[in-house]
């Protein structure tokens, strides 16, 4: 619920103008500034800031660039169920330079992207999607007659921030699975420093806005890891916020797919689950706005590891295949979590936006809830829509997420 403060912002026409940008009642578009603050674990009082910035059309130029990869990190961005997240995120930033939206083509697009470098010198974002080639030159991939390397060392030179979105990006991912006959590598190796990295194959959507947000709210990144993935969302293991970690913890285990433990929703540790060793926010973020459970473990398949180098892909320091499905996890923490579901409950039924809300509460460290938000208000659009569609004598059902809430 957003604060007094928030409720008694200025400019209020600002906010009515932007809430309407985004198709998104006032209401909610100050719900969602307020929920986003909470997740980037911002102190009381940020979230009139957060709702001032992003309101405002000041819109942080951003150049994008596409190599070695599938595009799933654009289509998963692209792709929300609900159209107010790629509203939102199209609305937050301007959209200087994507090789694959731009309807323009060839030296059309070049121009545009030395044009945004040029009138947005030192302040626009760089994005890069996908690894970079580094071997026999970088010849491997191409743009516009430039090598991958050449294209992101000149654009990372007068940009206020680099990000690198998805496992690809991040240090190579699948690009760099042996024998990585290119030479893949992340963009932190290419330029020789850290940058931020939002790993994932693909990355989860919502934690890219929550990104984004915070640095055209602050003017600058939210704080980072070791790896450079924004700490809100990558501070904890898969494994603290698994609806099946109550099983996993009263030894009921799935041992073949498709079995009756299987069936039964039990733990999937013992088919491989790299979550015990994996940090990222998914299960509490969820993908595509569908509703629980959608996410991998929720829909029963083990976590990969997608976003832990060596664990997903490759291995730190080189080439490699990561961790195979058959390897058992490191079990990096044994302590149970705070909230889990009821061990005697035999069915995972997915973490409630309400139970994750408290999980980042009392953890203080937005276990994801950051992201959380946006999902929260594709969830409260759907049930405005359901409640809209049954007053018309439609037939749409709110989704038993948002009952939870
Ligand atoms: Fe694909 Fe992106 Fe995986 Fe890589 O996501 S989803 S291969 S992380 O660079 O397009
Ligand atoms: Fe969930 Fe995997 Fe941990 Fe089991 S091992 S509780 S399925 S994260
Ligand atoms: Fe990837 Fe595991 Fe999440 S496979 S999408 S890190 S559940």
């Amino acid at each position: 619920m957003a604060n007094t403060r928030l409720l008694q912002l200025e400019d209020e026409t600002t906010i009515a103008d932007a809430s309407k940008r985004v198709g998104m009642p006032r209401r909610e578009f100050l719900q969602f500034c307020a929920t986003v603050a909470a997740g980037l674990g911002l102190p009381p009082g940020a979230e009139a800031a957060v709702a001032e910035a992003v309101a405002s059309k000041k819109r942080p130029s951003v150049i994008w660039l596409h190599f070695q990869e599938c595009t799933g990190c654009t289509e998963s961005l692209l792709r929300a169920e609900h159209p107010t997240l790629e509203r939102l995120i199209l609305d937050v930033i301007s959209l200087d330079y994507h090789e694959t939206l731009f309807a323009a083509a060839g030296h059309q697009v070049e121009q545009a992207r030395k044009t945004a470098m040029t009138e947005n010198r030192g302040a626009y974002l760089l994005v890069v999607e996908g690894a970079i080639p580094t071997r026999d030159g970088g010849i491997y991939c191409k743009v516009g007659g430039q090598t991958a390397i050449e294209l992101t060392k000149e654009c990372a030179a007068d940009a206020a921030a680099v990000i690198a979105i998805g496992s690809c990006a991040s240090w190579g991912g699948m690009p760099s699975t042996a024998p990585n006959p290119t030479g893949s590598s992340g963009v932190a190796d290419v330029l020789g420093k850290p940058v931020a990295t939002i790993p994932g194959c693909p990355p989860n959507p919502y934690n890219f806005l929550a990104t984004v947000v915070h640095f055209l709210t602050f003017g600058a990144l939210p704080p980072l890891d070791d790896l450079g993935r924004p700490k809100f969302a990558y501070s904890r293991l898969i494994h603290e916020n698994c609806e099946r970690r109550a099983h996993f913890d009263a030894g009921r285990f799935a041992m073949q797919f498709g079995d009756e433990g299987h069936r039964k929703g039990y733990c999937l540790y013992k088919l491989g689950c790299k979550g015990p060793e994996t940090y990222a926010n998914c299960p509490t973020v969820l993908f595509g706005d569908a509703g629980a459970g959608t996410w991998p473990v929720g829909c029963g398949h083990p976590c990969i590891g997608c976003t832990e180098q060596g664990v997903g892909f490759g291995k730190p320091q080189g080439v490699g295949f990561g961790k195979p499905i058959h390897m058992l996890a490191k079990v990096k923490n044994v302590e149970p979590p705070q909230q889990y579901p009821r061990i005697v409950e035999e069915q995972g039924v997915g973490a409630t936006l309400g139970s994750a809300s408290l999980l980042a509460a009392v953890a203080g460290a937005a276990a994801g809830a950051g992201a959380m938000v946006a999902r929260n208000l594709g969830l409260s659009h759907q049930a405005e829509e359901a409640r809209r569609a049954r007053g018309a004598g439609g037939k749409t059902e709110v989704r038993d997420a948002y009952r939870d809430t």
